[in-house]
Order: C-alpha cells, then structure tokens, then sequence
C-alpha cells in the first residue's frame, strides 16, 4: 500500500485501487483532489497496471464537492477538472465502486470512471440544486447522456437520491455488488472488463440519446410550465433546467461552458450562499451548547395526548407513523371519537393518493388507543398536552398530570405563546416539564419548537430533540418569551402590517409584496384562510378594529367567502371594493393622512423589526444561534429557503441599513420599534448576525 497523501493510498498491481479516507464524507476538498489526480496518474503510468478501481472509506462514497471551500478563494490544488481528465482519459478502465452515496460532484467524478458498481444500500444523485447551485463539474451534460433529458431535469431540479437498483435500471450504475463486499466485487468487475475486453466507456461522447431528445424541444417547456409553482423565486432549477437544454442542443465542450458560466453565477449569487448557509444551519441546530452529548436520553415506548382536536390528532400521527403507540384522552366520547376519525381518515386519504397501503393504515390506527380517563396516561413515557390554549386550563391539566404521570415521565406542553415555567410551577417535577410547539398541521410542518424552561432537566430536553428526530421533524431549542422564537417575531410583522394598512396601502398590495418576496402568502391572505374570527366574540364585538368590522359583515375569512378578499367558488381571492371601503372609512374615522408605500418600504416595514425581534432574541439568550431562528422561520413560516432566514436576509441587506430604517421607524412609531443593542453593535463592528 502506498500513500499518496494524507486521504489517498494507492494499492498497485494488475487492478490498482485508489482509496480514499477523508472522514466525514469523502468531499472533495483541496487535499481529496490532489490525491485523486496524482493517484490516477500514478496508475496510469504503472505499467503493471491493466485497470485502476475507486473506492472509499468510511460512510460513503464521495458526497460531493467541499461546500465549505465555496467562497473561498481558489487555492493552486488539482481541479475537480483535473481529477476527472485523469480518470476519463486514463488509458486503463477506470471502475468507481460506490456505497453511501455518490452525490454531486462525488456522481460526476463517478460518471468520468468508464464503469461503476454500487451495492444495493447506496444512492446516487445531483443534489446541487437544494444548495441553490448545479452540477458544475459535467453533471448537467454527462448525466441527460444516460438517462435522457426527461429523466435528467428531474433529477437535476429535484436532487433526488436514486437508490442503486433503480440507478442500475436507468443504466447510471453498470454493476450491483453485493452489500459489504464491494471492493471485491470492483475488482472481479474490472478483471470482467479486462477480459471481455471492454471499451473505455466516455460517456461525454455517447450523443445518441441527444440526438433522441433534440425531436421533443418542447419538454423543457412543459417541464417550465408544470413546476412553475414549486420553482417560483428560485434561480437554481431554471438554471439546471438552462444547462440540460445545452446537453441536448449543443456540443459536449459548448454544453460544458454553458454550465460553466451559470454555475459560478450561482455560487458567486446570494441564493445559493443563503442556501449553503441553510445546509449548515440544518446540522447545527441540533448541537445545543450546554447539554453534553452523553446526556442521558429517557427511554420513549408509550406516548399520551391530551386533546383530540386538530392539534392533539396531528402530533399523535407523527408518533403512530413512528410505530410508537399512543394513547389520545378527551374529555367526552363525542370529540374522542371525531378526534379518532380525523385521524383515520386522513390515513385514508393518503393512502388513496398511493402513499400508504391499507395495511400500514391499519397498523397505525393499531398503534392508537382512544380514553376518557386521564388515569390512562401512568404508564406513558412523553405526554403532550393539547388542549386549548388558556393558562388556567393548562395549569389544571398539569396539576392532574402531575398527580397520574410515572416519575421520570416527560410533560410536554403544545403551547404556542404561554409561559412554560409557569405551567411546570403546576407540578412538583418542574425538570420533567418541557415545551413541545407542533406547528399546525402538527402531521405535515417539520418545525418543532423546544421549550425549556428555567427547571428543564438536561435529560429532558436531550430526550425530547432525539424524539423530534425520529419522528421526522427539525427541532429548534428555544427559551420561554411570548410566543417564543417564531410567533414573536411573527407579532412583529403582522403589527406593521396593520399599521401599514392604516397609513396606505392595501391588503393586496401589502400580501403581494410578501408574496413576492417568497412566503406562501401574505398576512391578510393568511388571515382570511385562518379565519377572521378566532377570537372574536360577536356578543362583545363593537366594530373597534377592520377585524370587527369585516366579521360584523360576516366577512369571516375564506370560509364565508369574504373576508379581506373576495372569494369565488374555487376560492381565488379577489381584492374587495367591499374591504377598500370598509378601510377608508376607518382611515378617515381616525384621521390619518393616507400616504402610497414603495414595494421596498413595505418589506422594510413588515421584514426588519422581524430581524430587530431575532436580534433581541439572542441578547436575551432565548435561542443558542442566529441560525437556530432561521431554521424556526423557514421551517414553520415558509419564510422562502433562498433567503436564508430572516437573520441572514438582515446580513444580505446590511445591518446599518437595518438599523436606519429601523430608528427613522421609532421616531413615528415609538421606542419599542428602535434597533436592540445586539443589532445596534453587530452592525457598527460590521458584523454579521448570522454568525452570531
Ligand atoms: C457539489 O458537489 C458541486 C459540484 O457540482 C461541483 C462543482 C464544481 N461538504 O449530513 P450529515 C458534513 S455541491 C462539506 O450530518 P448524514 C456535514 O456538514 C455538493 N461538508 O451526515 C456534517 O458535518 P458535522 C453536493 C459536508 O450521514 C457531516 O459532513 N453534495 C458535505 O446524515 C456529516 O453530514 C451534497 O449536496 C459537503 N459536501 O448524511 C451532499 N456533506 O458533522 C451534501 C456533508 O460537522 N451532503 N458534510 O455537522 C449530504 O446530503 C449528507 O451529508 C449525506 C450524509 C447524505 C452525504
């Protein structure tokens, strides 16, 4: 065995094999490249050499290109170019032996080996695209070669991980090994090649399947039309969708240069920085500085919900598609049982849609157990409260809890603003109280916010991040404030925007903006779909607010088919003449001096107190990191992925702009609006909050 470098040995003889060791993930960093290039060189040359097998170490595969590296500047190592040059036109056939996954730049190396084989267990895939990039190493032009353009853009604009039989079947993999045996298996594989005598596969030059797709110019079209929706505000996927049509219109060298050119676009753009900064974020936020990493985690096999309602019924689906058993309490047999049948009817719809079989409803619907006795909660290891969202019937419920619940059993509440100290103080275990914040629907958001309390136990909440792991979710651990990270700051932006709507603009106007901006929906929008009338009392009501006013007209939201809208049968939103009205009136009644607002003044009303709030936030130590709070909004809010969370957006911006528009805000509106200190003195220093 010879060492070529520190990630690299070279095992010489008839079939060599290249090795590569750089934990975690094999990326190709400066050092991985180096050793690469010089390693197939190396083989090239031996003339004892007859085929040169690549295989790694480790986890996986090659997973990608270094994305730390990116934004870097280039330092004088071999290029991934090279490194694929000296296995494309090594004059040996060159075999990749693939476990893990090979993904991204790791399948474009794979792809400049003349075979691969790959064990059943691995993946294979172009996940560029969720880093707001594109294959920039020949991806978008090699891989349309294979498997096609239509395949290819789904690929491409999907990062999809093929498992190896179907990568097999789609012809990207030559060879299945079997599991832990591969290394073996590449070298009898290449010993086959030698033997046969096989050709040194290019698929660089393979141009029948382009010639093919040339015939259906009009896929990309349609390809553009039918995901107009899910790539709205992205720039990554029509790129990669750019660099494909240049695999089937162009020369392999011409295609290879318009990849070029659009790739160091997108790394150089801020898309892609926000959505690299996400991928790390993602990882972080599960790391929490002061609980150690051997913290004892508590066993959870049993799981009680109280509340049967659309909360309660969401969070106990997450456990039951967990195969963890749950038992759901009511209060009476009319809400337990409709509660039970919400549950079991959205199993079946998902299994109509093909993505469940009958079988795994029945076993889920199994696992759930339905009460009217809080009793049956003693042998549980979590208990999730569900129940309305009052202090006094949260304390109750507790208190009960406390009195039923197992020692050691976690008391979680699903609370989404109250104080979870205050509720653990209705218990004699305060370390065993815990905030659990699903976010609605609690079976499909993949946010969930971590309460801890002042008491929580460090087992507690260790136990409770692993659990959120499990049962598929991302979770953020946060300390008690109003509304804790996201619905604070989310207060933020709906007052601006009802002061916004006073001053001048219109709902429209105002959700349009936000809508561009990247969310989902606007406020109003939101706020119509919710239903106006959550909280609102028709007895008490006296026409104070919009709000009173439009429910007073039974304008409550979509469900009456008015509310800031219009709404047509199919439910698109018409702007009202009735609401435009309604808001003119009010305006004049409290004499205000209508102004027109800018598309920009707009966000910087709505988006930077949001980022003021996040920074107050971290001064008070209510979240571990910046990023932390934007994993909370791009998780929980649709806060758009390609901005990279409300305090990286703030970085994008410039903090002192922030801070201007935020003190010229506090000289109309009052001192609550001013910029914190954290904000004040990141931007003087010409920092950045999302290091922070
Ligand atoms: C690309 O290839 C561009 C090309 O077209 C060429 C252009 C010229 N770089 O996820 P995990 C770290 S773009 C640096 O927890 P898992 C990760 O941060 C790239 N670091 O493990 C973590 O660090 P820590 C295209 C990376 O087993 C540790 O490795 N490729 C990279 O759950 C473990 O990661 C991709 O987008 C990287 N590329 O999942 C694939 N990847 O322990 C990105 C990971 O300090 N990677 N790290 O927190 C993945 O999808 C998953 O990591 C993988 C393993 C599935 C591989």
């Amino acid at each position: 065995m010879e060492t070529i470098n520190e990630v690299t040995t070279l095992e010489r003889g008839e079939i060599a094999v290249i090795t590569l060791n750089s934990p975690p993930v094999n990326a190709l960093s400066a050092k991985v490249r180096n050793g690469l290039a010089a390693g197939f060189k190396a083989a090239d040359e031996d003339p004892q050499t007859k085929a040169i097998v690549l295989i790694c170490e480790g986890r996986t595969f090659i997973a990608g290109a270094d994305i730390t590296e990116f934004g870097k500047p280039a330092t004088e190592s071999a290029s991934l170019f090279d490194v694929q040059k000296a296995m494309e036109d090594n004059s040996k056939p060159v075999i990749a032996a693939i476990h893990g996954t090979a993904l991204g730049g790791g399948l474009e190396v794979a792809l400049c080996a003349h075979y691969r084989v790959a064990v059943p267990s691995a993946k294979v895939g172009l996940p560029e695209v969720n880093l707001g990039l594109l294959p920039g190493a020949g991806g978008t032009q090699r891989l349309p070669r294979i498997v096609g353009a239509a395949k290819a853009l789904e690929m491409v604009t999907s990062g999809q991980h093929v498992p190896a039989k179907a990568a097999l079947a789609m012809g990207l993999v030559d060879e299945l090994a079997p599991e832990g045996d591969l290394r073996n298996a590449a070298i009898a594989f290449a010993k086959k090649v030698l033997a046969e005598k096989r050709p040194l596969v290019k698929i660089r030059d393979n141009d029948a399947k382009m010639i093919e797709d040339r015939k259906h110019p009009e896929i990309f079209a349609e390809f553009r039309k039918a995901n107009a929706r899910k790539f709205r505000g992205f720039l990554a996927p029509e790129y990669n969708i750019q660099c494909v049509e240049a695999a089937v219109n162009l020369p392999f060298d011409e295609g290879i240069k318009v990849e070029r050119k659009l790739f160091v676009e997108l790394v150089t753009g801020t898309q892609s920085a926000a959505q690299r900064y996400v991928f790390f974020a993602e990882r972080q936020v599960w790391k929490l500085p002061d609980v150690p990493e051997d913290t004892a985690i508590l066993p959870v096999a049993k799981v009680g919900v109280i509340g049967a309602g659309t909360m309660g019924g969401g969070i106990s689906m997450n456990f039951l598609n967990a195969g963890i058993p749950v038992t759901i309490v009511e209060t009476s047999a009319a809400a337990l049982e409709r509660g039970l049948g919400v549950i079991r009817k959205n199993y079946e719809t998902t299994a109509k849609r093909g993505r469940l079989t009958m079988e795994d409803v029945e076993k889920r619907m199994g696992l759930l157990t339905g009460s009217l006795e809080m009793t049956d909660l003693g042998d549980a290891d979590l208990i999730i409260e569900a129940v309305f969202e009052n202090m006094d019937i949260k304390k109750e419920v507790f208190g009960k809890l406390d009195a039923i619940a197992k020692p050691g059993a976690i008391l979680a509440s699903n609370t989404s603003y109250l104080n979870v100290d205050e509720i653990a103080g209705a218990t004699g275990r305060p370390e065993s109280v815990i905030g659990l914040h699903f976010f609605s629907p609690a079976n499909v958001m993949r946010l969930l916010e971590v309460v801890r309390g002042d008491a929580t136990s460090k087992s507690v909440i260790a136990t409770s991040m692993q659990i959120a792991k499990k049962i598929g979710k991302i979770a953020a651990l946060v300390g008690v404030c109003h509304g804790f990270v996201g619905n604070r700051m989310l207060s933020m932006r709906q007052r601006q925007a009802q002061a916004i709507l006073l001053e001048g603009a219109m709902p429209w106007d105002i959700d349009r903006v936000l809508y561009d901006f990247g969310f989902p929906m606007g406020p109003f929008a939101m706020s119509d779909l919710a239903g106006l009338d959550i909280g609102w009392n028709k007895e008490t009501s006296k026409g104070e607010t919009l709000r009173d006013q439009l429910c007073e007209l039974d304008r409550r939201g979509q469900k009456t088919g008015a509310g800031f809208y219009d709404y047509d049968e199919a439910r698109n939103a018409k702007p009202s003449p009735v609401t435009a009205d309604l808001i003119e009136k009010f305006r004049a009644a409290k004499g205000v001096n209508v102004r027109s607002f800018t598309d920009e003044e707009i966000i910087e009303r709505c988006i930077y107190p949001m980022i003021n709030e996040g920074a107050k936030i971290l001064q008070e130590g209510k979240a571990s990191r910046a990023s932390d709070i934007d994993i909370v909004w791009i998780n929980g809010y649709g806060w758009p992925v390609y901005r990279g969370g409300p305090m990286f957006y703030g970085d994008t911006v410039g903090l002192k702009k922030v801070v201007e528009s935020l003190t010229r805000l506090a000289k109309e509106m009052g001192d609550e609006w001013a910029p914190c200190e954290l904000l004040v003195k990141t931007a003087e220093a010409g920092g950045k909050l999302s290091e922070l």
